[in-house]
């Protein structure tokens, strides 16, 4: 039988969960043995031109090696040009990258956020940076900052004066008057997807070794090849000059994908003073300086007929791309592409534009841009249905694509794979008792309970693996001693990709988990790789793997029908016991270890690359159901029931750990996560007091209904990675704002923080 799809657990977790993890911090290597520290002097104002560093005083207080500024960046290649637009492809708005918006390394001339790095203190211990970075003398001349996305686009003040504009890009057309006609109701409404944090366990880190005209750069990633193609890019070095090592990973949620400018400093450093170095930020940092997620301000058009059926929609998105036009720049297009759900709506319109702001950079975040697209659909759903006064069920029903549909076209662009929209609603209804928890609804309604019942739907559909033409690696090797060894492209920053790979490879030879070890993320043993992230290592890395082992179960065919004196066509593999045999003869039978020690001189071994994937759409739909304190405003989750169709599924455990993250991080959003700053561009939710990550307490068990609509990939498989989160925060979202609906509300931003629910409801209570 098949190890797929069976209760595995992960084998990585003794290893993590006691004190076996080596993260960067932890490495003890020899060329790190005599490793400096770095400690960066970074931006205490949003916006200000630098008139003057002075660094003699850090460079004579105790331990301290060197200090480093932009004066010192002497020794790089000569800046990207204006290439008018790098960022992106397909269909999205180009997004400046070079040019006037070029992001430098240190502060040059101007800092645009808090926490921007402006100079690098070495030193021998840690604790000395701390001190030495104080002395660092940096004259600042403030400028107006601008927060916010209308402060950007009033364009009173200029980040990058000599682009002429705070607008980095804009896509789609002007809203078509004609859009709409025909609907009966049309609904408009101003909404905020706010700024958020990633928060991963360990923060950003890097240490780095320079010798004999090779670097090696050990640094919390995501992609550790993509990550050494970039620092190549920076340092005017040959790719092959460069080893970059991805250890043990802390989390990521898109904020590690390829390395930022702190940690390329590193990097340039040790290579600078010939010095080995250490990076591994606080907390503090963390918060400001690692890039932020979401922060779209959005405008959400829906129009239809008194019976349901929804005509038309339109989203309009001001993305707040922070100082920087990152991979902020491509988020919008992402939600563009996703806008219309999984609704067959006949007509939609999107447009963006996306700004820059003296906040730190957006770049991705877990879902990166889909759960934008559902969180905006899925309110104008909501309301939609509210000015029609039908169940939210009911309208999603009557719009959601039907099963015939497949492969569907959508208006926005995107072509949808597979799915069973309906169902997936239907089953969540079902399992979770909807006409007795809308029963229960109005009966607390009718007694006027102070505590109310919202439940808080939410259909989705989500485009995983969208760079699938990327490719993923793959390299399998069987040893002599019965072992396998797999190289993967893959990254695993906590996902279970140990687990999972080998479960592949038992499956296909029969060579038991505990007998295969999974390495990652060394671009010595592995070249060619993209990494994790969009939800794409089982359905593109995993693939591999498997086409890996299928090769090599060829190749062990000829070696033993050769040892074994038959014809191949006599030969099976009992995948149970790891066995080649002769068909009807089962004294006739050789071992894996037996066959890869009569392999060539290049031993049992194939390598994949595999680049013939196509996106898949994961779908389905979340139940929250809420209780709302309406003396408070205080939510409380009591249930979260989920339906999350990602094809077929290779490990439930896994799969069933990703939703439970993805549903916990989603509901954070909708309930009480905000990255904020004043008007002055000061953070004022730096730390993790002020700044509310989920926790256990605040969270119901989950209720995982099972799901699988096979994707076209030869395992079947969709990504899993970012759905729960995608689907729990409108979810949620939905559920608080239903709970205080008959009293008047319609809608309440996000975080639905007990203040912003009980002045929301006191204003419907007076009619406001
Ligand atoms: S936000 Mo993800 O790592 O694509």
């Amino acid at each position: 039988m098949s190890i797929l799809g069976t209760r595995v657990v992960r084998t990585e977790d003794p290893r993590l969960l006691t004190a076996g993890g080596t993260y960067v911090d932890d490495l003890r290597v020899p060329e790190l043995t005599q490793a400096a520290r770095v400690t960066f002097v970074r931006s205490p104002v949003a916006h200000a031109l630098i008139t003057g560093i002075d660094v003699a005083a850090a460079r004579e207080a105790p331990g301290v090696l060197a200090v480093l500024t932009a004066a010192d960046l002497d020794d790089l290649p000569p800046p990207p040009p204006d290439d008018g637009g790098g960022g992106g492809g397909g269909e999205a708005a180009p997004v400046p990258l070079g040019g006037p918006w070029a992001e430098p390394l240190f502060a040059v001339d101007r800092v645009r956020f808090v926490g921007e790095p402006v100079a690098m203190v070495i030193t021998t211990d840690r604790y000395q940076g701390e001190d030495a970075a104080e002395l660092v003398s940096v004259d600042y001349e403030p400028l107006p900052a601008v927060v916010g996305t209308d402060a950007a686009l009033a364009e009173e003040s200029l980040l990058f004066p000599a682009a002429g504009t705070n607008l980095a890009a804009s896509f789609g057309a002007p809203a078509d008057a004609a859009t709409f006609d025909g609907c009966e109701v049309v609904v408009e409404r101003t909404i905020e997807n706010q700024r958020l944090a990633p928060v991963p366990m360990e923060g950003r880190a890097a240490a780095a070794h320079w010798a004999d005209g090779k670097l090696t750069f050990w640094v919390s990633t995501q992609n550790a090849q993509i990550t050494r193609f970039v620092v190549a890019g920076t340092l005017g070095l040959d790719p092959a000059a460069i080893r970059v090592v991805a250890p043990d990973v802390g989390g990521g949620f898109g904020a590690k994908i390829g390395a930022d400018r702190d940690a390329q400093l590193v990097a340039w450093a040790a290579k600078h003073t010939g010095r080995a170095l250490r990076w591994a930020e606080t907390r503090s940092e963390n918060m400001l300086a690692m890039t932020h997620g979401r922060a779209q301000r959005q405008v959400i058009k829906i129009g239809g007929t008194r019976k349901g059926r929804i005509l038309a929609y339109r989203l309009e998105i001001v993305q707040d791309t922070g100082a920087y036009p990152r991979m902020g720049g491509f988020l919008p297009f992402l939600t563009s592409l996703m806008a219309t759900g999984p609704y067959d709506i006949g007509k939609a319109e999107t447009a963006y534009r996306v700004v820059v702001t003296n906040t730190a950079p957006i770049s991705a975040y877990r879902g990166a841009g889909r759960p934008e697209a559902t969180a905006a659909v899925e309110r104008a759903v909501d309301l939609f249905a509210a000015e029609i006064g039908m169940d939210p069920a009911d309208v999603r029903r009557i719009n959601l694509v039907t099963p015939d549909k497949f492969p569907f076209s959508s208006p926005c662009g995107a072509v949808y794979d597979t799915g069973a929209y309906a169902e997936a609603l239907d089953k969540v209804l079902a399992g979770a008792g909807y006409q007795e928890l809308r029963a229960e609804q109005a009966r607390r309604r009718e007694r006027g309970d102070v505590r109310q019942l919202g439940l808080g739907l939410a259909s989705y559909v989500e485009i995983t693996a969208a760079d699938a033409a990327g490719g993923e690696t793959a390299r399998l090797v069987v040893h002599d001693d019965g072992t396998a060894t797999v190289y993967t492209g893959s990254s695993a920053h906590g996902q279970g990709h140990h687990t999972a790979w080998a479960m592949l490879v038992q499956a296909e030879l029969g060579i038991e988990m505990g007998k295969v070890t999974v390495v990652h993320g060394d671009t010595d043993l592995i070249p060619l790789g993209v990494g994790t992230y969009a939800s794409r290592s089982l359905q593109l890395g995993g693939v591999a793997v498997q086409k890996a082992a299928v090769d090599v179960r060829d190749q062990a065919r000829l070696i033993a029908a050769d040892m074994l004196e038959a014809s191949e066509s006599d030969l099976e593999l009992d995948t149970d016991r790891g066995l080649w045999q002769v068909r009807g003869d089962p004294e006739a039978s050789r071992t894996w270890a037996e066959v890869a020690g009569h392999a060539g001189e290049e031993g049992l071994t194939a390598s994949v690359n595999y680049t013939e994937g196509q996106p898949t759409f994961p779908f389905g739909t979340h139940l929250a159901v809420a209780e709302v304190d309406t003396e408070t405003g205080k939510a409380t989750m009591l249930r979260h029931v989920t339906v999350d169709d990602a094809g077929t599924v290779l490990s439930p455990l896994l799969a069933e750990g990703q939703r439970h993250g993805g549903i916990a991080q989603g509901v954070a959003q909708a309930l009480l996560e905000e990255m904020r700053y004043d008007s002055a561009g000061n953070p004022v939710t730096g730390t993790l007091v002020d700044y509310a990550i989920i926790t256990a307490a605040e969270l119901p068990s989950f209720e995982l209904l099972a799901s699988e609509t096979p994707s076209a990939n030869p395992l079947g498989a969709k990504g899993i990675g970012e759905a729960g989160t995608i689907g729990a925060t409108p979810a949620a979202h939905n559920a608080v704002i239903d709970a205080v609906s008959h009293l008047g509300v319609r809608h309440i931003d996000m975080p639905v923080t007990p203040e912003r629910v009980w002045t929301a409801i006191s204003e419907a209570r007076e009619g406001r």
